[in-house]
């Protein structure tokens, strides 16, 4: 049976080095914070399953292939018939400087809906994992999230919830509406430094506790190359990033997710968990794409056994 249900838009992605206004050549990937996750899972060997829409054109072919290229369970997903696959663009326009351009709305992405989840997967799973990117989309996508986290919750499987805000898609004080609403059905909260704000307030430690108070059992706070940090009941651990050479840190959130859910279904203590996870992110970070450099079970610890430049 599926370990992980998760759901989202997946878009295809096309990466440029050099002006996009200028006629720089795109090379065709695969985005989606959730099916990102997905595929660090089961890279790892986790069963998951992927559901959401695609349009009925040579994208949202891109999109499934892969994901069953990855070992995603697909079953679920719905090819819509009137409405195309969304696309996106990152521009790297200097070294320093990306971009990204999305050609996204009323997207068939956009238009999932609360019918189209597996409700008997999710049921099944041991955690349900979607993101604050999904619900920004539309009202029936929103309606989906909150849907697919209340029979989660009802079935007694564990929700997590990465705020993953996307300032280009809606505001803050929307995304606060809308997830701060979730709260009561989640079990792990993920959040960027910056996002903690969007569902709770108060200084980091004060709204830290005011989610454990509220019932969230774990909040993580990715710190980028400063590394993250782990709440619970039991007090917080802080943990440095991996020391990588830094190649595209797009993805390093989302595999930074995969981490920290695949040591929650290894039944990992908190501590050993959150290591996968900030040992996931650095993989991301320094790998090419959102997901392609993410290691299999059997690679896991060949990024610790070296130092930044060395041959293993
Ligand atoms: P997001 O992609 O959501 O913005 P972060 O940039 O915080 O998330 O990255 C998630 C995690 O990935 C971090 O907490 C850290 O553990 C790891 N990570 C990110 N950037 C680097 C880096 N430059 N070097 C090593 N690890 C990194
Ligand atoms: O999370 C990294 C990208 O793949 C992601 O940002 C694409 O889902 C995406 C979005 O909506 O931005």
């Amino acid at each position: 049976t599926v370990e992980v249900v998760t759901l989202g838009e997946s878009l295809a992605s096309f990466r440029s080095t050099g002006p996009l206004g200028f006629g720089a050549a795109l090379t065709p990937h695969l985005a989606g914070a959730e099916s990102n996750v997905a595929i660090g899972l089961a890279r790892l060997g986790h069963a998951v399953a992927w559901a959401g829409r695609v349009g009925a054109d040579p994208f949202g072919q891109a999109v499934l292939r892969t994901l069953r290229a990855e070992g995603v369970d697909v079953s679920a997903a719905v090819v819509d018939e009137s409405a195309p696959t969304g696309l996106m663009f990152l521009e790297q326009r200097t070294a320093d400087l990306s971009r990204v351009h999305y050609v996204r709305a009323g997207s068939a992405g956009s238009r999932v809906s609360a019918d189209d989840l597996p409700v008997e997967a999710i049921r099944a799973a041991s955690l349900l994992h979607v993101t604050g990117i999904t619900p920004a989309l539309s009202t029936v996508a929103a309606d989906a999230v909150t849907a697919a986290v209340a029979v989660a919750h009802e079935a007694g499987v564990r929700v997590s919830l990465d705020v993953n805000h996307r300032a280009r898609l809606w505001g803050r004080d929307d995304a606060a509406r809308m997830l701060r609403g979730l709260l009561p059905h989640v079990w792990m909260v993920v959040a960027g430094e910056d996002e903690l704000a969007i569902v709770a307030d108060g200084p980091e430690d004060e709204a830290v506790d005011a989610l454990l108070a509220a019932g969230v059992r774990q909040v993580a706070i990715k710190r980028g190359a400063d590394g993250a940090s782990l709440h619970t009941h039991d007090g917080r651990r802080d943990r440095a990033a991996v020391a990588v050479s830094a190649v595209d840190t797009v993805g390093a959130g989302d595999a930074f997710c995969a981490g920290l859910l695949s040591g929650v279904l290894d039944d990992l203590a908190p501590d050993e968990a959150l290591d996968r996870a900030v040992h996931l992110g650095a993989w991301a970070a320094s790998t090419t794409g959102d997901w392609a450099g993410l290691p299999t079970r059997s690679e896991l610890d060949d990024l610790l056994a070296v130092r930044p430049g060395e041959t293993l």
